[in-house]
């Protein structure tokens, strides 16, 4: 064979084979696609997601939770086989700004997704110092509530549309609902936090669908759900120490 042919004929005469090494996987594993790009059997494992600091230590999500490979169109896709088989997501959860949060989770499955990257869920005084700020204010945009501010029940998700339409919003869309550079911890999704009071869990900072300005303040802590619970308006977010 002719050096610097990468195929010859096969001792066979039947096709022919290829002398090329296999050289390493190409590109690194750092978008949170859903790809295995490196090909190391876990997908997504160097995407950095995007952190706020605590002041009491530690860090939070700066966005909603949201699924390897969500768009803003579509939330991303659950890899489980739908084989009526009882078993929880495999994938992990990422810190992502304009994509689909992750929605319709069990109690079990956010804690994992957040554990398959790594992390674990906030607890409550994670979320509420986060959302609050230091001061403990009432809203992430301070003392005050503002309908318009946040994705709540009174905000209008098609402005264009008469009437007042509720739904998800991409992460971070709701760009003025933030402090400190973390968004939607009042409204879009609901979100779990690792707080048990007996049977039940926590769920923080209301929903699309609240209207009750209580209902989405950052210290409500009486939303409990059985971790069983899933709705397609809530969601997660992780944190680190
Ligand atoms: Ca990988
Ligand atoms: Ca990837
Ligand atoms: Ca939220």
């Amino acid at each position: 064979m002719l050096a610097g042919l990468l195929a010859a004929c096969a001792p066979d005469g039947r096709g022919t084979v290829c002398d090329a090494e296999p050289g390493p996987p190409q590109g690194a594993d750092d978008q949170c696609d859903g790809v295995d790009d490196d090909c190391d059997g876990v997908a997504d494992e160097a995407y950095e997601d995007v952190w706020v600091a605590l002041a009491s230590g530690g860090a939070i999500y700066a966005f909603e939770a949201s699924r390897p490979g969500a768009s803003p169109e579509a939330p991303g896709v659950d890899p489980r086989p739908d084989d009526g088989v009882d078993r929880l997501f495999a994938g992990r959860a990422c810190s992502r700004p304009g994509v689909l949060p992750w929605a319709d989770v069990a109690f079990d499955e956010a804690q994992a997704a957040c554990q398959a990257a790594g992390h674990r869920l906030c607890t409550a005084a994670e979320w509420a110092e986060a959302c609050g700020g230091p001061g403990g204010e009432a809203y992430p945009y301070g003392p005050v509530y503002d309908g318009l501010v946040c994705n709540g029940g009174a905000f209008d998700v098609t402005p264009g549309v008469p009437g007042v339409q509720d739904g998800v919003l991409p992460t971070g869309e709701a760009a003025v609902c933030e402090r400190a550079g973390a968004f939607d911890l009042s409204g879009n999704l609901k979100e779990w936090v690792d707080a048990h009071e007996g049977p039940l869990v926590q769920v923080r900072g209301g929903g699309y669908g609240s209207n009750l300005p209580s209902a989405l303040t950052c210290d409500l802590a009486d939303d409990l759900k059985v971790p069983s619970f899933r709705h397609p308006g809530l969601g997660f977010r992780c944190c680190q120490r």
